[in-house]
């Protein structure tokens, strides 16, 4: 992106995040008040593992409920896409969520998929390439959330952004993403799925499952700490603490320290009284309305919307006048 949301705190998600500043940024947050680490750095190798088991659980509906409505209304969606359009995924992930567009969509021009991590996304090119031999497919190494340079194209150009990864967004970071993204699909539009307000029961077992996937996965950024900042952690000492928070309409997770103690990173110390927390993630929840306004507001006009009957998950195709 080429106006960045500057991703301070709890940033957003997307696969590896650069190893070099990681020792250096955990420092700063674990030396903040309150403590804190940005979300991205949950996408480590063995982070990037314990996410795919998170999105299996039968707690976590997301991923689920996305791929279900991908697959009932792909040509739906692939219809308002239009023909020969350029395909952009942000964060493409294992890619699995854009087959089903991509066998509704009309002679698409091209499929772009953006991710940080570059051996990850070839190997998926690769594997799309085996299964859609007429797709052109032009992968690009680059952390959207930072830069986005995509070559000029003559085609209509049409963005997906799947997993309610704009969640992981602060709301004014999320805008300025938008914004941005509204620039550059000027002509076309983008497809975004969104996780909606709902219960809270039902959140708090999706990011409290009976196995403790995501406590593992939140836990995983300490050992990624150990492993590759030369921390001490001991992760017997720290609890998962994930909640919702109704009037932030978010869940925020924390890992929160069992007793006082102290770690060195690098050789330097940092305390923890009994209970002090670090904050890990938020994860914000939209009504279809709330949305809406706000992709409006970035200078998209909001059409179609898919939901499932229980209203859980939506899919908005915003327009890019
Ligand atoms: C990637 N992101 C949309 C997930 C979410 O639900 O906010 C990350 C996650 N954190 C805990 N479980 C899943």
């Amino acid at each position: 992106m080429r106006t960045r949301p500057h991703l301070a705190a709890i940033g957003t998600r997307f696969s590896p995040a650069p190893e070099a500043d990681f020792a250096d940024t955990l420092l700063a947050g674990l030396r903040a008040e309150p403590k804190r680490i940005a979300c991205k750095y949950f996408y480590d190798a063995e982070g990037s593992r314990l996410f795919e088991k998170i999105c299996a659980l039968p707690e976590y509906y997301p991923t689920r409920i996305e791929l279900a409505l991908l697959n009932a209304h792909a040509s739906e969606m692939a219809a308002l896409m239009g023909p020969n359009a350029e395909i952009v995924e942000f964060g493409a992930g294992a890619a699995e969520k854009i087959r089903p567009l991509l066998r509704a969509a009309n002679e698409p021009h091209a499929y772009v998929p953006i991710d940080i991590s570059g051996p990850y996304l070839h190997a998926i090119a690769e594997r799309l390439r085996c299964d859609f031999p007429a797709l052109t497919i032009r992968p690009i190494v680059a952390d959207f959330t930072r830069e986005l340079a995509i070559p000029a194209s003559a085609a209509r150009r049409v963005g997906f952004f799947p997993g309610s990864t704009i969640g992981n967004f602060e709301p004014e970071e999320a805008r300025t993403f938008l914004a941005t993204a509204a620039r550059l699909l000027r002509g076309g539009g983008l497809l975004i799925g969104v996780d909606l307000v709902k219960d809270p029961a039902v959140l708090h077992a999706a990011y409290n499952d009976a196995a403790g996937i995501t406590a593992a996965f939140n836990k995983n950024l300490l050992a990624r700490a150990n492993r590759e900042a030369d921390a001490n952690f001991d992760l017997s000492a720290f609890s998962h603490y994930a909640f919702y928070n109704p009037q932030a309409q978010r869940i925020e997770m924390y890992l929160m320290s069992r007793w006082a103690q102290r770690i060195l990173i690098c050789g330097r110390a940092i305390g923890f009284a009994e209970g002090e927390a670090i904050h890990t993630e938020n994860s914000h929840k939209y009504t279809v309305d709330g949305f809406r306004a706000l992709a409006s507001s970035a200078g998209f006009t909001p059409r179609a919307v898919w939901c499932d009957a229980d209203r859980l998950f939506s899919i908005h195709w915003l327009e890019a006048g």
